[in-house]
């Protein structure tokens, strides 16, 4: 009776705060001022087993186990995560969400590991002429992410994934796996993440046996993909242990819902932004976009701007600032995602507003992007040649 009633949100919100004063106050973990909240390798040093904890499993759906991440934390060494992309269309606003996740596993001292899959790709339908310079593409255009994000890319390992899955011993391994594997479990994995079809291919069974491969072979301890991975994920952890390999912890964050109210996809010109959108093309795609007044269920808008740019704005210590006439309430500010989805329910925010500042916010976002890629119109074209 009488007592705070603290949500989970709050706990998380207040452990990053108390790390921050932590680690702000002390000397030995932070030499020099200024440093907000960023990705400092000694600050992992400051941090506890409960914090790092906290971090990671921040906006998570599910990790499996979190007893395995428990351990894994408390083994004094450098833990390691992936997260692979296949190199398909054409990277999107989304990839943010998994930018700041393992933002915050680099806080947490963890090794971590981007896999750009363009063999995935291949078998998930790009075309075998286009792959090279789709990866070169989704390389710098991932990088300039990350500059975005304010994360070094010289943490971070970016690996092909054909400089090593056509090894003898993946192959082997490969082969090995499919003599445990069942079509119906490789199937079932691939449904959710491979392009369906009336007719589907050899290479969508093939898909799976790879991701759970990889796992070994990038020499990590967890793998961490969106919730939409779960089959594949789990079934990586069925079948690893197979061939003799350890199963891998499996962590998954939420998607969030693209502009027209399903399932941000690459395929779906209208439900994204690409990394590369315009500044005219932002404005007309936000403006259309599903985003109706006080709900939250399926609007985009909302969704990006309290994962993305709300947890952005939060680890710099920043608000943000939405402009308005004086006649709809003049000026407001939000320090958090909360804050701005309550402003947001209880229509003390209106989606035009919103809209407003998600288009700035947005567009600010991807100039790092831009500025990567100035220069390189010869192999966006030939990444993309229809366009
Ligand atoms: C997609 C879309 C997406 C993630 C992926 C693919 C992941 C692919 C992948 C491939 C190999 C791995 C791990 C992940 O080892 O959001 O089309």
């Amino acid at each position: 009776m009488g007592e705070e009633v603290i949500k989970e949100s709050d706990v998380h919100q207040r452990t990053i705060q108390k790390i921050k004063l932590q680690v702000l106050g002390s000397k030995s973990c932070f030499p020099s001022k200024n440093t907000g909240f960023k990705y400092s390798p000694l600050l992992s040093h400051c941090m506890d087993i409960d914090n790092k904890l906290t971090l990671i499993k921040r906006n998570t759906a599910e990790i499996t186990t979190e007893a395995e991440l428990i351990a894994l934390l408390k083994e004094n060494k450098t833990p390691s995560v992936y997260l692979g992309t296949a190199i398909t269309g054409k990277p999107h606003i989304g990839y943010f969400v998994w930018g700041l996740k393992l933002a915050d596993f680099l806080k947490a001292g963890f090794r971590v590991v981007v896999l750009l899959a363009d063999l995935h790709g291949a078998l998930d339908n790009t075309p075998w002429e286009l792959l090279e310079k789709r990866y070169q593409y989704y390389e710098l255009v991932i990088r300039g992410m990350f500059d975005a994000l304010g994360v070094s890319t010289s943490k971070l390992e970016i690996v092909k994934g054909s400089s090593f899955q056509l090894s003898k011993e993946y192959i082997h391994d490969l082969l090995k796996m499919a003599t445990f594997a069942s079509v119906h479990d490789a199937k079932k994995a691939s449904s959710e993440v491979v392009k369906q079809s009336d007719n589907p291919k050899l290479s969508g069974l093939i898909y799976p046996l790879m991701q759970a491969l990889d796992e070994e072979y990038l020499k990590v301890d967890i793998q961490y993909g969106g919730i939409d991975q779960r089959k594949i994920l789990m079934f990586a952890r069925e079948y690893l242990p197979k061939i003799g390999y350890k199963p891998r912890i499996e962590l998954m964050t939420p998607l969030i819902p693209g502009l027209i109210g399903e399932k941000m996809s690459a395929s779906k010109e209208d439900s994204k932004i690409d990394l590369l959108e315009t500044k005219e093309s932002i404005k007309s795609k936000v403006s259309k976009a599903y985003c109706p007044e006080a709900i939250a269920e399926q609007n985009g808008v909302l969704a990006f701007a309290s994962n993305v740019i709300m947890a952005m704005k939060q680890d710099k210590d920043e608000k943000l600032m939405i402009k308005r006439p004086v006649k709809f309430g003049g000026d407001i500010s939000f320090s958090g995602a909360k804050e701005l989805e309550h402003a947001y329910l209880s229509k003390q925010l209106h989606p035009m507003d919103l809209k407003n500042a998600v288009i700035d916010e947005v567009n600010a976002l991807l100039e790092p992007i831009r500025k990567k890629m100035e220069g390189k119109g010869s192999l966006i074209k030939e990444a993309y040649p229809q366009k």
